[in-house]
């Protein structure tokens, strides 16, 4: 008999650190401005990630001084849903203990950034206070629940955001660690957890896990991407229940083939009130059958992927207390990013401001935190964050419109001209200077490569077209970029890869367009490309889908030589589906 391959270390440190307690209690008391390695390991179970200034490495190494440790703190925010006091008091916190931002994230939490040591435990503490939590944000567990965010007054929207509560809650870890050690043992959000994990046991989930519930015309939280989606099928205006997905996942490491993105695949049909027995069923599957002994492969990817769909719906169905019903047929086809102004269906109002790589600030005279900040304190709105990083003031009534686009002019927030439709469909993780994992820069350097990509979709006349582009500064894949036109993804230092070929419903993976290219080249080998585009193209197409049509081998030749055809679609060929 083989023997079973050897855990990873962090599966003895969750074992042994008596449900997630550890030694924070202790280290946080001490004083010193980090964690020791194993407490770092847990501390993210808690909502909080310690890094270090990346800017200030090469002087303080210089100096001496060694690094300057600070941790980002993150919001489990289940469908992006804050009160307006939820949001200041946020914003409080980021202006007293961050670094004055706020960081709208791909999966509609917030991050602060920037929290020395001192600090950490009255920023938690504050979050609580606020009835929001940090708790299972991050670490082995399921993490924030995602569910379209749009405030329509539908029993569909209403019932996807219920439901996406109901999930959270009942995934959430019930350790008492977190009010021990960051509420001084007081419950302040959260009712009566009994010190037991009765799902996750000692050891919680071989790794992270993700989940999301979406709309076939509404797919902006890229179920495709997700552990688990839960896709809603409508019947008379209801929900009725839904496909159940299973398996997706963006990261992949470089020069390990044997990791890659994979999209989330059709399992099963759940009605409306399976769904809970029905998660349970997936995440137990994957507590008992995820990899636990090396964590670049311990996501359920790779059990679906190992394994086919056949096999992993018949495990799949041992873990489930009612038969298992095929999927059904549903065309997943709508990206909505509800930005400007939209009627909610109840005589209200809501507002979608674009916020470029969710990074909510104040920067000369472009002053969106303060723009933001008035208005949420003026018209007390219901706050959304969405999967694309922006933000949703909602229930607004009429005589709002004209305050909310003076207030965003007023503070430079709104341009004279309209945003371009390549910058609200795009999207940037935070990179250097605080991921520790990041190899190159994303946010902070996308903004000048959307400025060159837009004077040259203007010059083609392509400035109408819907061009999604993700840029990553590694290649974990946090703002899921193998599925968008185009991927930008860190490869190291200033060199990217770029694939092109996905597109805005995230439906199918993009392909590798071309390796090591140096940051100033991206916008001219892209050029080509959008050239034989603007030419060939057909009735209807995306980027993606031309990209996708001609084939990773003529893309990277750098003249394709496409026949010109002409704008009249050939029958059978499908427009591509309705991405405003
Ligand atoms: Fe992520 C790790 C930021 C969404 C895949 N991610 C990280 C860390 C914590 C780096 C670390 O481990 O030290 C990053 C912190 C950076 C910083 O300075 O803030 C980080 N991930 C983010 C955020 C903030 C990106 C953003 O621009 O918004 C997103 C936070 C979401 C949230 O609120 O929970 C974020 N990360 C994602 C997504 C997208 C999604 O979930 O829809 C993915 C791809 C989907 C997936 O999970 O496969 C993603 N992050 C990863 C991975 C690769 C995991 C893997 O299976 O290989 C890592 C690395 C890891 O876990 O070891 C990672
Ligand atoms: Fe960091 Fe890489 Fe995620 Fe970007 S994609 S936030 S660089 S882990």
């Amino acid at each position: 008999m083989s023997t079973p391959p050897k855990r990873s270390a962090v599966e003895s440190i969750k074992e042994n650190s008596r449900q997630l307690r550890g030694g924070i209690a202790d280290e946080l008391a001490r004083g010193s401005d980090h964690f020791s390695d194993s407490d770092k390991q847990l501390i993210k179970f808690h909502g909080t990630y310690q890094q270090d200034d990346r800017d200030a490495r090469k002087d303080r190494h210089k100096e001496g001084t060694g690094k300057y440790y600070m941790f980002m703190v993150r919001c489990k925010i289940p469908g992006g849903k804050v009160t307006a006091a939820q949001y200041l008091a946020i914003d409080d916190i980021a202006g007293r203990y961050a670094n004055g931002t706020l960081r709208i994230t791909s999966r509609q939490g917030f991050q602060l950034h920037g929290v020395v040591k001192g600090n950490l435990q009255a920023t938690i503490a504050g979050i609580n206070q606020c009835l929001l939590t940090t708790l299972g944000a991050c670490g082995d567990v399921n993490r924030n629940v995602m569910a379209a965010p749009a405030p329509f007054a539908t029993p569909v929207y209403a019932t996807l955001q219920e439901l996406a509560d109901a999930l959270a809650a009942h995934f959430a870890p019930r350790s008492g660690a977190y009010h021990e050690i960051w509420l001084n043992g007081q419950k302040v959000a959260g009712g009566d957890d009994p010190d037991i994990e009765p799902i996750y046991g000692k050891v919680y989930l071989p790794r992270k896990f993700k989940v999301g519930f979406a709309l076939p015309e509404d797919n902006s939280v890229d179920i495709f991407a997700q552990d688990m989606g839960f896709l809603g099928i409508v019947e008379q205006g209801r929900l009725a229940g839904f496909n159940l997905y299973a398996g997706g996942g963006m990261g992949r490491t470089h020069g390990n083939a044997s990791t890659f993105p994979f999209l989330a695949q059709p399992v099963a049909h759940v009605a409306l009130d399976q769904f809970l027995p029905a998660a349970e069923g997936i995440i137990k599957l994957f507590r008992d059958h995820g990899n636990r002994a090396d964590r670049k492969r311990a996501r359920l990817k790779y059990v679906l992927h190992d394994w086919g769909i056949d096999r992993f719906r018949e495990v799949y169905a041992t873990y489930l207390p009612f038969p298992l019903t095929p999927p059904r047929p549903v065309d997943i086809h709508g990206f909505p990013l509800f930005l400007g102004w939209q009627a909610q269906g109840d005589g209200r109002y809501f507002y979608g401001i674009s916020i470029e790589n969710g990074r909510i600030k104040d920067e000369g005279d472009f002053r969106l935190r303060t723009a933001v900040r008035v208005l949420v304190q003026r018209w007390q709105p219901r706050v959304r964050l969405t999967p694309m990083q922006d933000l949703l003031l909602c229930d607004l009534p009429a005589p709002a419109i004209a305050d909310i686009e003076a207030t965003l002019r007023d503070h430079g927030v709104l341009p004279p001209a309209r945003l371009s439709l390549v910058q609200t469909h795009s999207m940037a993780c935070p990179a250097i200077p605080t991921c520790g994992l990041a190899i190159s820069e994303a946010e902070r350097t996308l903004p000048g490569i959307i400025d060159e990509l837009e004077a040259e979709l203007r010059r083609l006349g392509l400035a109408q077209d819907k061009i999604g582009v993700r840029m990553t500064g590694c290649p974990n894949g946090c703002v899921r970029p193998y599925q968008s036109d185009i991927g930008i993804v860190g490869r190291s230092g200033d060199k990217y890869t770029i694939y092109v070929g996905g597109n805005l419903v995230g439906s199918r993976l993009n392909f590798e367009l071309k390796d090591l290219v140096p940051m100033a080249e991206i916008v001219p080998t892209l050029r080509p490309l959008l050239e034989d585009f603007q030419r060939n193209r057909r009735d209807g197409e995306g980027f993606g889908d031309y990209c996708q049509r001609l084939g990773q081998k003529r893309c990277q030749d750098p003249f394709p030589a496409v026949p010109y055809i002409n704008s009249q679609s050939p029958a059978g060929c499908k427009a591509r589906p309705d991405v405003s």
